[in-house]
């Protein structure tokens, strides 16, 4: 089989984002779009000669035909083995892990996340590294120089690979093992977690709701959670991937988990709720009546580390990304390890866990993760909550009234304003930017601001500096609000502000966190200036 070689041209806008390249799903149809980006992955990381590689994605809209190109494309340029999910199938923690248990040279991982699939929706591809984790901000700098200097890629011309069936076939030199995309996952789970305590909470009566949002987590939620830890059948709901998540958003948060939130906050509701996005990195948590932030989730679970098998000598150390709340600093602070404050992504947490400097991490956004893979994992984040709940005998509620007792209460939200003309979202940005300076000492809606800076994030590891990564307000006691503009989307701008505020006193840790946080948003509006200059009087999302 001789590879062709196809000569080419750069396509503009091939710049990956927070999360590698996401456009509309018809973008990446277009004649040479995937191609491009494929080789320019190839050449940014040096060749693929010789290495095997891990294929596979959340089974959106064109993941299987993406696949295809993908596979020819290894074939091509001389790799020598790809490892592919069944039916092209993986989730995003389960590619990162098998990517490093069979110590292969990185992964392609098809997906858009949280973002709709289908043909008018989105697609997205992203390149993973050895140890798992996603590309570095130098490697995703080489995959860019290399989409605007292409001139031509390499493929090979086949018939299709069967992605359906288990078993090793070979494509032009290319060995391609189709492999089941649970099975090593779910093996991992049960090493760091104690399933027999699981299992015997799910046995006593415990209820519990996992909406996988008919995205990818579905097949991994009932294998582990209803068919290994005895859940009831019917815990697990939309759980079969479909290829436009039926026509669902699959971003958990209580806008886009509705159906789960009304359920938890119903009449004789589950004892715990959960749920998961697009490509299963996500996690939701929600207890009978009680919604837990993804700030106060990450607080939580660093607090209560140590009830699983795998953190029960404690943790190295912890690391949030800087929109993220303060919650986690206390509790790390109360046990003497170190925090860090990373950029968004979770690129930035590769090189700490890496080295061995912090064992959790996690983003507002809804990602929590560990040293385990090094990406963010959904599902893992329940079964650690599971395992707590197991082990304390606490319900949600009562644990996080705890946490907030014992450390006190970060309010938080995030205001998302989408679809914005990028020049108005463009001139949000620097005309605070430029005001940052002269802010300090001033007080605005009621509050003194204490500091206000853009962010800059020196990585201790590999001295690397990323600039320019959110523009942060702080108010006289412990206020914050953060404006930065998201980098997943694929039309126009979205800004997002997010705004904290701790509380300390005993009898005010239980207020609707709108009301606790009224002049923080009425500070951030009035310093930026956002009705005015987009003409928006509200945001789309509040999370
Ligand atoms: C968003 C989130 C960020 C997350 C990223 C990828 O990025 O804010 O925390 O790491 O999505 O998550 P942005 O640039 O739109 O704010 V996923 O689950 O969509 O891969
Ligand atoms: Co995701």
């Amino acid at each position: 089989m001789q590879p062709d070689t196809v000569a080419t041209q750069p396509i503009a806008g091939q710049k990956p984002g927070t999360s590698g390249l996401r456009k509309k799903t018809r973008t990446f149809m277009e004649p040479h779009f995937l191609e491009n980006y494929v080789q320019s992955i190839i050449d940014g990381i040096g060749g693929v000669v010789g290495q095997t590689l891990v294929v596979g994605g959340d089974g959106r809209y064109f993941n299987d035909r993406a696949i295809q190109v993908i596979l020819r494309m290894l074939a091509a340029n001389g790799a020598a083995g790809a490892v592919v999910g069944q039916g092209g199938i993986l989730s995003t923690p389960a590619a990162s892990h098998l990517i490093r248990k069979r110590g292969t040279g990185g992964g392609f991982i098809l997906s858009a996340s949280h973002n709709p699939g289908g043909i008018d929706a989105d697609f997205g591809l992203k390149f993973n590294g050895p140890n798992g984790g996603p590309a570095s901000e130098g490697v995703t700098a080489k995959i860019f120089a290399a989409t605007e200097a292409i001139t031509e890629y390499r493929i090979v011309e086949a018939q299709d690979v069967d992605l359906d069936t288990i078993g090793t076939s070979t494509l032009g030199d290319l060995s391609v093992e189709i492999v089941n995309p649970v099975a090593d996952y779910a093996e991992l789970m049960e090493s760091l977690f104690d399933f027999g305590k699981i299992r015997a909470l799910f046995a006593s009566g415990f209820r519990m709701r996992f909406d996988a949002m008919h995205a990818v987590t579905g097949p991994y939620a009932t294998a582990i959670l209803e068919d290994t830890l005895g859940a009831a059948t019917g815990t697990v709901i939309n759980g079969t991937p479909s290829p436009d998540f039926g026509q669902g958003h699959p971003d958990p948060n209580p806008v886009w988990a509705k159906t789960l939130m009304d359920e938890m906050y119903g009449d004789d509701s589950p004892d715990f709720g959960a749920a998961s996005d697009g490509d299963g990195d996500r996690n939701m948590i929600v207890g009978r009546r009680q919604y837990v932030t993804p700030s106060d989730s990450l607080a939580l679970l660093a607090a209560h580390a140590h009830r699983a098998p795998a953190y029960a000598n404690g943790l190295a150390g912890v690391a949030r990304s800087m929109p993220t709340s303060g919650a986690v600093d206390r509790v790390a602070e109360a046990q003497g390890i170190d925090c860090y404050e990373t950029p968004t992504g979770w690129k930035f947490f590769g090189t700490l866990l890496d080295a061995g400097k912090v064992t959790l991490c996690g983003e507002e956004s809804a990602g929590t993760g560990s040293d385990h893979v090094r990406e963010k994992d959904g599902l893992w984040a329940v079964l650690l909550w599971l395992n707590i709940l197991a082990d304390s005998g606490q319900s949600v509620a009562d644990l996080m009234a705890a946490l907030w007792r014992d450390f006190g209460r970060c309010y938080y939200s995030r205001h998302d304003y989408e679809d914005v003309e990028v020049d108005k979202a463009n001139a949000v940005m620097d005309g605070l930017r430029a005001r940052l300076a002269t802010l300090p000492g001033t007080q605005v809606a009621g509050l003194t601001v204490t500091f206000a800076d853009e962010f800059a994030y020196d990585d201790p590891v590999d001295g690397s500096r990323a600039e320019a990564q959110g523009l942060r307000i702080g108010f006289e006691g412990g206020a914050r609000a953060v404006f930065r503009l998201s980098g997943t989307g694929t039309v126009g701008a979205t800004i997002r502000m997010y705004l904290e505020r701790l509380e300390t006193s005993a009898d005010a840790l239980d207020q609707p966190a709108e009301t606790a946080l009224r002049p923080v948003v009425d500070a951030a509006l009035t310093l930026s200036d956002l009705a005015a200059l987009t003409g928006r009087d509200s945001p789309n999302v509040i999370t």
